[in-house]
C-alpha cells in the first residue's frame, strides 16, 4: 500500500499516533506537504464524511478521527507555512456561533499563512459581537467566516450586518466558506467572496487585496 493510502486509512481508523508518524515519514521521504494533505489526510476525511453521512460512522468515532487529524496537522503546519514571505495583509478567521467545526478553518489559516499573510484565528463558536470586537481590535484587511452546519451558516449574515452597522465594512472584506456555503449564499448575504476550499481562499484573498504576487 502506498504511504498516502496508509495515512488515509490510519486517519479513518482514528489511529492518532500512527497517523502522526506516517505524516512525518511521508514528509521525510520528500513527498510534498500539499500531497500529504490532499492525497492522504483530506482524502481520508472525505471518506469519514461520507460514512458519517450514511450512518456508517458515529460521533465518537468521528471525534477520534478529528483528534488524529489535529495531530497530523500539527506536524504538517510548519511545512505548509515554510514558504512564508513578508506579510501581504492581515486576515482574521473564525467559525461562527454555535459551530465547533474547525478542521477546514484551520486549513484555510495554514494556507493563508503559507501564502504570506498574517492570520489571527479567533477560534470556534464565535458570536457576532465577538467578531465585531475582534475586527475593531485587530483591524484586519479580510475577515474569513467558516460554517459547517446549515443551522449556523445564517450567523454569517448577522456578522456582515453587524459590521455594516458599525461602519466597519468599508475597511474590511468579508469572505465565507464551509461545506454548506455556496457562491449563491455568499451573494445573498452580501459577502465580498466565497471560496470552496483552502487553496481557493488564498486566491480569493489575493484578488480582493489585489495582490498579484504568487506565494513563493
Ligand atoms: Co460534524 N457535521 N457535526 N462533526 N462533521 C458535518 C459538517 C456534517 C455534514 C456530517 C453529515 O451529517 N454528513 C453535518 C452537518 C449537516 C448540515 O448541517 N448540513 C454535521 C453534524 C450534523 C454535526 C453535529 C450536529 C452532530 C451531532 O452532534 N449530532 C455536531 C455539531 C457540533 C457543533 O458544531 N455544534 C457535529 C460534530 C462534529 C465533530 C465534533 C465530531 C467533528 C468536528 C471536529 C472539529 O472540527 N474539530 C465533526 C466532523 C469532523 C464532521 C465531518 C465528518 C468532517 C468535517 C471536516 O473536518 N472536513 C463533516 C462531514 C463532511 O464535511 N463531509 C461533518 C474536512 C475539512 C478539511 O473540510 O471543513 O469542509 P471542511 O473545510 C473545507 C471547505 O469547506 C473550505 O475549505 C476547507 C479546506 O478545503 N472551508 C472554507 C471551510 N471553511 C472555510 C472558510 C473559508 C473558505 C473556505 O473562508 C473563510
Amino acid at each position: 500500500m502506498d504511504i498516502l493510502d496508509e495515512l488515509s486509512s490510519n486517519l479513518q481508523e482514528g489511529h492518532a499516533d500512527r497517523t502522526k508518524q506516517l505524516t512525518e515519514t511521508a514528509l521525510a521521504e520528500g513527498i510534498p506537504p500539499h500531497d500529504v494533505l490532499e492525497k492522504g489526510l483530506i482524502a481520508g476525511m472525505n471518506i469519514v464524511g461520507a460514512k458519517f453521512k450514511n450512518n456508517e460512522m458515529f460521533l465518537p468515532e468521528v471525534l477520534t478521527v478529528a483528534r488524529a487529524m489535529k495531530q497530523a496537522m500539527d506536524v504538517l503546519k510548519p511545512h505548509l507555512a515554510a514558504a512564508k514571505v513578508r506579510s501581504r495583509g492581515r486576515i482574521l478567521i473564525g467559525t461562527v456561533k454555535g459551530d465547533m467545526h474547525d478542521i477546514g478553518k484551520n486549513l484555510v489559516g495554514i494556507m493563508l499563512r503559507g501564502a504570506g499573510y498574517d492570520v489571527v484565528d479567533v477560534g470556534t463558536d464565535i458570536s457576532t459581537q465577538k467578531f465585531v470586537e475582534a475586527v475593531e481590535r485587530e483591524q484586519p484587511d479580510v475577515v474569513g467566516l467558516s460554517a459547517l452546519l446549515t443551522t449556523t451558516m445564517l450567523h454569517m449574515k448577522h456578522v456582515i450586518e453587524a459590521l455594516d452597522e458599525r461602519q466597519l465594512r468599508p475597511n474590511v472584506k468579508v469572505i465565507v466558506g464551509g461545506a454548506p456555503v455556496s457562491q449563491r449564499f455568499a451573494d445573498e448575504i452580501k459577502a465580498d467572496g466565497y471560496a470552496r476550499d483552502a487553496a481557493s481562499a488564498v486566491d480569493l484573498v489575493r484578488s480582493l487585496l489585489r495582490d498579484d504576487s504568487a506565494a513563493t
